[in-house]
């Protein structure tokens, strides 16, 4: 297939885009370049020294004899430059991940308020009409989020998707439908991944765009298969307050020493997937892709549910860390329980890596190996939810 990588340099977008091409796909990264000037704004870089996009394809080359193409486009705001080269490539299938995915970063300011829905939504909306535009039948697979459900229990396990619910008819008899699980969005990023998911049932329904939504989980990890074949292939590794996730900063905090960062009693569960199986995921989805009039398809990609104090627990047991309770920058529920089906992915084949297997080799290889980039003063979480909770948080030790 010739696939397009919307996003391709980002910490899922670049291995992706190498495990594709690896498989003998034609793959064609598109990018802004913005990950690397947030990171020049916020006066942080990633863990792990990372080369530009040019580099990195070159050396792609050099040891695979495989050709990845980068183009500059930035789809929020160059719609026709991204039409016209949808127009003249026409690809089998895009994969969009060209969207600002820090939950922190969204919440810093108004001005991120306001960046994190322009680009996003745009970025979208601008990608659906161009392909509806110009007739393009690709298969459209968007990276979305597990942030979408919230994390409300109610004892029920997440469904991929769709809710099925039972409304009474005016006659009294009980209809049964199925609608898009409702969205409870926690932060100005996860709510533009919510918007995300209206356009595509418009679209979907309206012009039979073929769209699959990947309701991704909290990623962890940073090698796969391909990045590890030459130095210059690493991918990036996020460990500052606002980009770093939760299990990679407590994998470098340990490294360095520093409390593992628990925020309030650390009683939220979330959602687990590793690098690797995150762009599996990613394959098994373009190799299915729905029919053109079918409603959006949609995965729930998650391996694993953890609860954040079992986490930082689990490392400290592993490495003799210190665990710090923090008071919470963000406005979430304290405590949360979480059950997600997965069974789609599971039943495509997906093995996943567990945490048990993967997690000291990732302290050692990663966050020891290049603990001398550490700056610690970025590792505070600052972006507060709301402003009555900004005074309340710790800053830099
Ligand atoms: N947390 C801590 N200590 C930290 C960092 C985070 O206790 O040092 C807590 C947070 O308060 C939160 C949980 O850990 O309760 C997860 O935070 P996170 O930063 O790891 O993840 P999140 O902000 O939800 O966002 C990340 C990705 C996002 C993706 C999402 C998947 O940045 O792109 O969509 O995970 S999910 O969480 O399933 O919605």
């Amino acid at each position: 297939m010739k696939i397009a990588v919307l996003g391709g340099d980002g910490f899922v977008g670049w291995p992706t885009s190498l495990h594709l091409s690896a498989r003998g796909h034609e793959v064609h990264i598109i990018d802004n370049l913005s990950r690397r000037w947030i990171d020049t704004e916020l006066g942080v870089q990633s863990l792990t020294p990372m080369d530009s996009i040019q580099e990195r394809t070159r050396i792609w080359h050099q040891e695979t004899g495989r050709r990845i193409r980068f183009h500059l486009i930035d789809l929020a705001r160059d719609y026709d430059v991204l039409k016209s080269w949808l127009a003249e490539h026409r690809p089998d299938a895009i994969v969009h991940f060209a969207e600002q995915r820090a939950a922190p970063y969204s919440m810093k300011s108004d001005r991120h308020k306001n960046y994190t829905v322009n680009n996003n939504v745009n970025a979208t909306h601008n990608l659906l009409n161009a392909m509806t535009e110009i007739g393009l039948d690709a298969h459209l697979v968007h990276l979305g989020t597990m942030g979408v459900y919230g994390y409300s229990s109610v004892g029920a396990a997440i469904p991929e998707g769709y809710l099925p619910v039972g409304v009474e008819t005016l006659s009294g008899e009980t209809a049964s439908q199925e609608i898009l699980y409702p969205t409870n969005p926690g932060s100005i990023y996860h709510m533009t991944k919510s918007l995300d998911q209206l356009l595509f049932q418009f679209y979907a329904k309206n012009d039979g765009v073929r769209i699959t939504d990947l309701h991704q989980g909290i990623v962890w990890g940073t090698h796969t298969e391909e990045t590890k074949l030459h130095a210059q292939l690493i991918n990036r590794f996020d460990y500052d307050g606002d980009y770093g996730t939760v299990l990679n900063r407590f994998l470098i905090q340990a490294a360095i020493g520093y409390p593992l960062t628990v925020h309030g009693t650390g009683g939220q569960t979330r959602a687990f997937i590793h690098i690797q199986d995150s762009v599996r995921c990613v394959e098994i989805a373009l190799n299915n892709p729905p029919k053109r009039g079918d409603r959006v398809e949609i995965f729930n990609q998650m391996t694993e549910t953890h609860r954040v104090r079992d986490l930082a627990e689990l490392i400290a047991r592993m490495t003799g860390a210190k665990v710090a309770y923090l008071p919470n920058p963000r406005k979430e529920a304290a405590e949360n329980d979480l059950v997600v089906r997965n069974d789609k992915f599971l039943s495509l084949g997906l093995n996943p890596i567990t945490l048990e297997e993967g997690l000291l080799a990732e302290v050692v290889d990663v966050a020891k190996k290049f603990d001398y980039r550490v700056d610690r003063s970025r590792i505070p979480a600052v972006s507060a939810w709301t402003k009555d909770i900004a005074p309340t948080i710790e800053r830099d030790p």
